[in-house]
């Protein structure tokens, strides 16, 4: 088995575990790491201000080396806020409206991923397999092959790719595409995000899928593919049943004094859905008056991206909506919104996941999203709770027995809401058992070792070839 080498734009050191940003990438990595053994090369999360970054920090931990590089701060602002986060994340979540397009940001862009290249390339080995993460490093590929590399090279997007209409309002769209041409093997959560990819190619004819799987574009040959990243499923059930007795568990237990809890937990970030999903809750408790005061809703949403204007505008919304419902409707005895706006400790959120009748997850648009599945693995399967999930994230063409929801439909969601607090035990076990089975056969190790072994099979030897 040969090396892994995984880039990422931030890296889970192993002293930084207990601090570090919510996040599903990490989480899903380390085991396979762990087993290859490797190296794991990405961002330190620090700016070297305005002079050039230092050596790279090295950091040893059983089998796995971690190599961190600092940025400028004009790296950071460009590449990092500006053309990652307010360009390609927000169009890969069809908000058009939100993306910030500027040539400086997108030359900022290819720069650091040229600089990561060249910090990578003397820590690779001949025969190491090099797997890029997300929607950051996506020239990565071309970059390293510039500077001479012919391993094999993967590369997973964790976000939607939305269809042609949407991705080409990105100026830069072309480039972009080409970029991806230069890997082995590209991965996408779902069949729907590679359907997009295939139909972006065939739209303005820069590329075309001969077969199922294979890609032409831009005179290379390349596979591409989904595959919906998983959780430690087995683990995280294990991990919940514990928790359980867990005192903050056992205190957020005895506070709920019998009334079903509602768990919401996301970033706050503006594709997860937070004010379609507090009005939704709120049109719940104002269409079903005997609910009210019995039932709590308990939202975490930790601050991520705060520096990005978009990110902090959204934190005060929420905070304002939640103030707002729990003004108008709350009692002396009762309060409709729980809202915790940092990250809450991953025993604890595993605890309460396994507490909550219900489960809402309705993201506008989600490349997979975790928490649907960390919910369901949570639960306790005498007594499962529901889970209510956007159809437009990427675990809603798996989750089949969850009750699908169109985030944008707030009468909509608020029936589900209502549903799955009335829903009889006899249906939740089936339901939860329909997902769980699912889930532990397609779990975050299945995901690791289905991407590698298309990477790496003999079919694919011609890597990065010239198609004829
Ligand atoms: C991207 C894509 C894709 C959240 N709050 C806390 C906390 N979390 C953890 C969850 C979960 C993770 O963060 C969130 O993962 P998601 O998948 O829901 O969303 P993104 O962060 O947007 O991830 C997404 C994913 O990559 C993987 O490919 O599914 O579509 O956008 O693990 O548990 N963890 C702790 N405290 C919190 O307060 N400890």
């Amino acid at each position: 088995m040969s090396r892994l080498v995984v880039i990422s734009n931030r890296v889970p050191v192993p002293d930084e575990k207990k601090g570090a940003p919510a996040g599903g990438l990490a989480v899903a990595l380390r085991a396979a790491l762990e087993e290859r053994g490797g190296v794991w090369m990405g961002w330190s999360g620090k700016s070297s201000g305005e002079q050039d970054a230092g050596p790279l920090s090295m950091i040893e931990d059983g089998n796995i080396t971690y190599a961190l590089t600092d940025l400028t701060d004009r790296d950071v602002e460009e590449y990092y806020h500006g053309f990652a986060n307010r360009v390609l994340w927000p169009i890969c979540h069809y908000r058009l409206d939100l993306a910030d397009y500027g040539r400086k940001e997108m030359s900022g862009y290819f720069r650091v991923n040229g600089f990561f290249a060249e910090r990578l390339l003397p820590l690779l080995q001949p025969d190491d397999t090099i797997w890029v993460h997300d929607y950051h490093l996506i020239p990565m590929a071309r970059e390293l092959r510039e500077r001479g590399v012919r391993n094999r090279i993967g590369f997973f997007l964790h976000i939607p790719l939305p269809p042609a209409d949407v991705l080409f309002t990105m100026p830069v769209h072309e480039e972009i595409i080409k970029c991806l041409a230069h890997y082995d093997l590209v991965g996408f959560q779902t069949d729907h995000d590679l359907a997009n990819f295939v139909g972006a190619l065939e739209r303005e004819g820069i590329g075309h899928s001969p077969a199922p799987g294979h890609l032409v574009s831009f005179e290379r040959k390349f596979r591409g593919g989904a595959y919906p990243i998983g959780i430690e499923t087995a683990a995280f059930a294990g991990f919940a049943r514990r928790a359980a007795s867990h005192a903050m568990v056992r205190k957020a237990e005895e506070s709920l004094v019998s009334r079903p809890l509602i768990i919401g937990v996301d970033r706050l970030d503006y594709s997860k859905g937070l004010t379609q999903r507090i009005d939704a809750y709120e049109r719940f408790l104002v269409d079903n008056p005997h609910h009210r005061g019995n039932v709590t809703y308990l939202q975490v949403t930790p601050k991520s991206r705060s520096e990005v204007p978009e990110y902090e505008a959204m934190q005060r919304t929420v905070a304002e909506q939640a103030g707002r419902v729990n003004g108008a409707l709350g009692t002396v005895d009762w309060v409709p919104i729980r809202y915790i706006n940092r990250s809450v400790a991953r025993p604890l959120l595993a605890g309460l996941y396994r507490l909550a009748r219900v489960g809402l997850v309705t993201p506008l648009r989600d490349g997979m999203n975790l928490v649907a599945k960390e919910y369901v693995a949570a639960q306790n399967p005498e007594d499962p709770g529901v889970l209510i999930l956007s159809r437009f994230a990427g675990a809603a063409r798996e989750m089949n027995g969850a009750l699908l929801v169109n985030p944008y439909d707030m009468e909509g969601t608020a029936n589900a809401i209502k549903r799955a607090i009335e829903m009889p035990l006899e249906e939740r076990k089936a339901r939860w058992q329909q997902m769980m089975d699912r889930l532990l056969v397609h779990d975050v190790s299945r995901w690791c070792d289905d991407f590698l072994s298309d990477l790496t099979e003999e079919e694919n030897a011609a890597h990065a070839a010239l198609a004829t």
